[in-house]
Formats: C-alpha cells, structure tokens, sequence
C-alpha cells in the first residue's frame, strides 16, 4: 500500500485547484488500497455498532430501488478507515494543495450509491455543515469504483469557492435538524449552459481522487447504471488557518471535541495531526 502519492502533484495540480476550488488527481492510491478499502467500505454498509453513523438516504427519502448510504466519522470504530485517512497519501495530497506543512484529520466520509439509485447528490457547499473556518480545509474524494455521468460522477461549479456565498446546509435526507436561515443552495443542475457558470465533471478509475475547497458548490446525480456501483470516501483536512466556529445546524462531532470558539482545533484524539512535512 503507497504512502506517498503514486504520481506527482504538479504547479498545474495546485494552480487548478487554486483557481477552481477543485482539481481532479488521476492515479494517486495503489490497487492495494482499493481492494482493501472496498472491504472495509462493505463492512460499513450494514454495520451495527453505537458509534456507526449511517444514513440511509434512500430509506428516508422513500426510494423505491438502489441505496444510498452515508456514513460518517468511521474511523473512530474501523482501523483501515484510521489507516487511510493516517497512512494512505490522502494527507499528503491535502498537503500539498493548501500548501500546509502538517495537516489534521477532520473526518472521514463514505457514499456508496447501489446501481439503480435516482436518489440525487444536493448541490452544496461542505463548510456549511462544519463547525470551522478557514481557508486551508479540504476534502480528497477517492474513487473506489468506476465513476461517470451515468453512475453519479460529481459536478463542480468552477470558482464558485471564491463567489463570497455561505449557502445553507442541506443533507441528502433532508434531516430538519440542519434547518437554518441562511440562503438555500440553489439547483445548479437547472442553470446548466447559462453563461457565468462552468461546470466541471471528470469519469474517473478507482484510485482517482478529486481534491475540493469547503466552499466549492457541488452535487451529483443518482446512480443509473443496473450493475455498477458507485462507491468513494472522502477524507476532510484542516491545516494552520482552520478555526473552531460551533454554529447551529452543524454536524455533531464523534469524540465530542472540547475547543474554545476561535480556537485552532489541535485535539489530538478527535482530529489527530495526520501528516508533516
Ligand atoms: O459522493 C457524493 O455523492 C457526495 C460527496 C460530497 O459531497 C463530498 O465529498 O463533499
């Protein structure tokens, strides 16, 4: 299994994500990680322990066929989800992007979208839901299958990380608890060709990854294909700059982190430091 990323993270790389608030980087986990992460993304899907976070999008949206599974913060109860996020080169790539010379963990997501899901991927912005500021914090989506247009590859509004919005909160199950007065996130899908918007899209192999700014708006489609699943984790980092901003209507954190509002989060138990120059 590589430590380090199998292809190099150029000028280009973080000039694009600089520039985009997204960049795709093809190649970066060995096949190793892939078959060991499928696995343990397995062991999630039905997983019953007090600590399992699991939101299963399609039950509470009454869908029909397919599932969409949400878990999160499964580090804290699966040791391969605390070796990738600790020991895979997803830190380092965080890294590199935000130019950082360490990052910590802020927490791990899975999304796993059987074949025959028409539950949709909202468009969102990710700093919404956390509670934390800053610039240098970051997502790295890693494919674990296939992925394209027909089994919900995520799109991207191109510079929208840098539109100056704060739009609300809005998870895939519609959960009330995430209620707020902020703008709603409209439905970019709905204003695709219109000029002033580039939507940025990529079909990826497993061990692609797509790097995100927190304010980055994106969204996907269900899962059309009838075998293919689509399956990915994505790991979130904060370096130096990452503030502790508790807000209603953020996600709870496992581990129930003790920071003074304002604070740079250096809890090493619920957000260890996972990578240094
Ligand atoms: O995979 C998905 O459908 C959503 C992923 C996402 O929104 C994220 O990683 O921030």
């Amino acid at each position: 299994m590589n430590r380090q990323p199998l292809n190099p993270i150029t000028e280009a790389d973080i000039a694009a994500f600089e520039r985009d608030g997204v960049v795709c980087l093809r190649g970066m986990f060995d096949a190793d990680w892939i078959a060991r992460m499928t696995r343990a993304v397995d062991r999630t899907m039905d997983a019953d322990t007090p600590l399992a976070r699991r939101r299963e999008v399609t039950k509470a949206l009454g869908g029909k066929s397919g599932r969409f599974v949400i878990n999160t913060f499964v580090w804290f109860w699966d040791d391969d989800f605390r070796d990738f996020n600790l020991t895979s080169p997803a830190p380092e790539i965080a890294a590199r992007l935000m130019g950082a010379d360490s990052v910590r963990l802020f927490c791990d997501q899975v999304f796993v979208k059987e074949p025959h899901t028409a539950e949709k991927t909202d468009w969102h912005q990710d700093l919404p839901f956390w509670p934390m500021r800053g610039e240098q914090i970051l997502s790295v989506w890693v494919a674990l299958t296939p992925v394209n247009a027909e089994n919900s590859a995520l799109e991207y509004i191109a510079g929208s990380h840098r539109w100056g919005k704060f739009y609300a909160a809005a998870v895939p199950d519609k959960d009330p608890n995430f209620k707020s007065d902020l703008e709603p996130c409209p439905d970019f899908g709905a204003m695709r060709g219109q000029p002033g918007y580039n939507f940025l899209s990529w079909e990826m192999e497993p061990g692609d990854c797509l790097v995100h700014h927190p304010l980055t708006v994106h969204g996907a489609a269900g899962n059309f294909l009838p075998t293919r699943r689509r399956m990915a984790i994505s790991t979130r980092y904060f370096g130096a700059d990452a503030r502790w901003d508790p807000r209603p209507a953020t996600i709870k954190i496992t581990g129930d982190p003790q920071i003074a509002p304002g604070a740079y989060p250096a809890d090493d138990r619920v957000f260890p430091v996972a990578w240094t120059a």
